[in-house]
C-alpha cells in the first residue's frame, strides 16, 4: 500500500508495509526507538485485526507522539498517570486491550505508585516501559534509571550512586507482584532483538485480550540526542552499557491472580 504526501509543494509517494501505519512527518529524533516500539505495535495491531478492540495511553515525554502514528483510539494521561487512567478505560471497556507507553522518567518517578499499585492489583492491562536511563523530552536530566557514573545534564559529573541509589529495575520488582501475569526486558538494537520484542508485545497483547493480569514489557531503548552522541554512537553506548546493566529476557511468563 502507498499514500502521496506533499510536503514544501512536492509530492512524495510513501510506501507502508501495513494498512494503519500512519503517513506523517516523523518526530523522533535521528536513531531513536521509540518509533520502532510504535511501528512493532502497529504491526502487531494490523496483523491481528483488532483497531477496534485496542486503546493506547501516552503520557507526557517522547512516547506522546504514538498518537499521531498507531491508528486506534489513545487517551493523552498527565505525567506519570497512565497507569491510573488504563485502570478506569479498562474496567469500563474489559473486552478491550488499554496499553500504555511510558517512558523512565514517567512510570519510575512521578508514576512509579500508579505502576505499582496497578500491577500489584493486577489489573488487565499492557504496560510498554520505554527505558532510556533519562528524562528525554525535557533535555536529558537524570532519572531514577540513569546508570552509576551517566552524565547527564543534571549530573554533570555524573550519577552518584552514594547520593542518588543505584538505578532502579522497575521489571524486577513487578515480577514479584501476583497480579503481573508476564513480565519481559526487551530491546531494539537489532534485528534479532527487534524481532523478540515483537513477540513480547503479541504476547503480552494476547494475555490483555485474554484477561490475564498485568503484562509489563520493558523495552530497554537509547536516546541519540539526550545521551548527546550520534545516533550510531548512542547504539555501542546502548549495547556496552544498557544492555549490561538491564540484561535482556522473560523475568516472568505465566503469573497472574488465578
Ligand atoms: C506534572 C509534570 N511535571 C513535569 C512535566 C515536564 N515533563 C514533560 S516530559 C518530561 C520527561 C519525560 O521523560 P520520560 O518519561 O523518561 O520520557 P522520554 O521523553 O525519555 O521518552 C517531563 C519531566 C510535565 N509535563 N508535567
Amino acid at each position: 500500500m502507498s499514500d502521496t504526501i506533499i510536503k514544501d509543494g512536492q509530492e512524495f509517494e510513501v510506501v507502508w508495509k501495513k494498512p494503519n501505519l500512519q503517513a506523517k512527518d516523523f518526530h523522533y529524533c535521528p536513531g531513536c526507538a521509540h518509533g520502532t516500539l510504535e511501528k512493532l505495535i502497529q504491526e502487531v495491531i494490523d496483523e491481528k485485526q483488532i483497531e477496534e478492540k485496542i486503546i493506547g495511553i501516552a503520557p507526557v515525554g517522547c512516547a506522546v507522539f504514538a498518537y499521531d502514528y498507531i491508528n486506534c483510539d489513545m487517551q493523552e494521561a498527565a505525567h506519570g498517570r497512565a497507569c491510573a487512567l488504563a485502570t478506569g478505560i479498562s474496567r469500563v471497556l474489559p473486552d478491550h486491550c488499554v496499553f500504555t507507553i511510558q517512558g523512565d522518567g514517567d512510570l519510575a518517578s512521578i508514576g512509579l505508585a500508579e505502576t505499582l499499585h496497578a500491577c500489584n492489583r493486577g489489573e488487565n492491562i499492557v504496560i510498554f516501559f520505554y527505558n532510556n536511563a533519562i528524562y528525554g523530552m525535557t533535555g536529558g536530566q537524570m532519572a531514577p534509571t540513569t546508570l552509576p557514573g551517566q552524565i547527564t545534564s543534571s549530573s554533570p559529573f555524573g550519577r552518584n550512586v552514594k547520593e542518588s541509589g543505584m538505578p532502579m529495575k522497575v521489571a524486577d520488582i513487578v515480577k514479584d507482584f501476583d497480579g503481573t501475569c508476564y513480565v519481559t526486558r526487551q530491546a531494539a538494537n537489532n534485528a534479532v532483538n527487534t524481532r523478540k520484542l515483537k513477540k513480547a508485545i503479541e504476547k503480552a497483547i494476547d494475555n490483555s485480550l485474554n484477561k490475564r493480569g498485568t503484562s509489563f514489557v520493558e523495552i530497554v531503548g537509547n536516546c541519540p540526542s539526550g545521551w548527546k552522541l550520534t545516533p550510531v554512537d548512542s547504539y555501542t553506548w546502548w549495547e556496552e552499557n544498557m544492555l549490561k546493566y538491564y540484561p535482556l529476557g522473560d523475568l516472568k511468563t505465566d503469573g497472574g491472580i488465578k
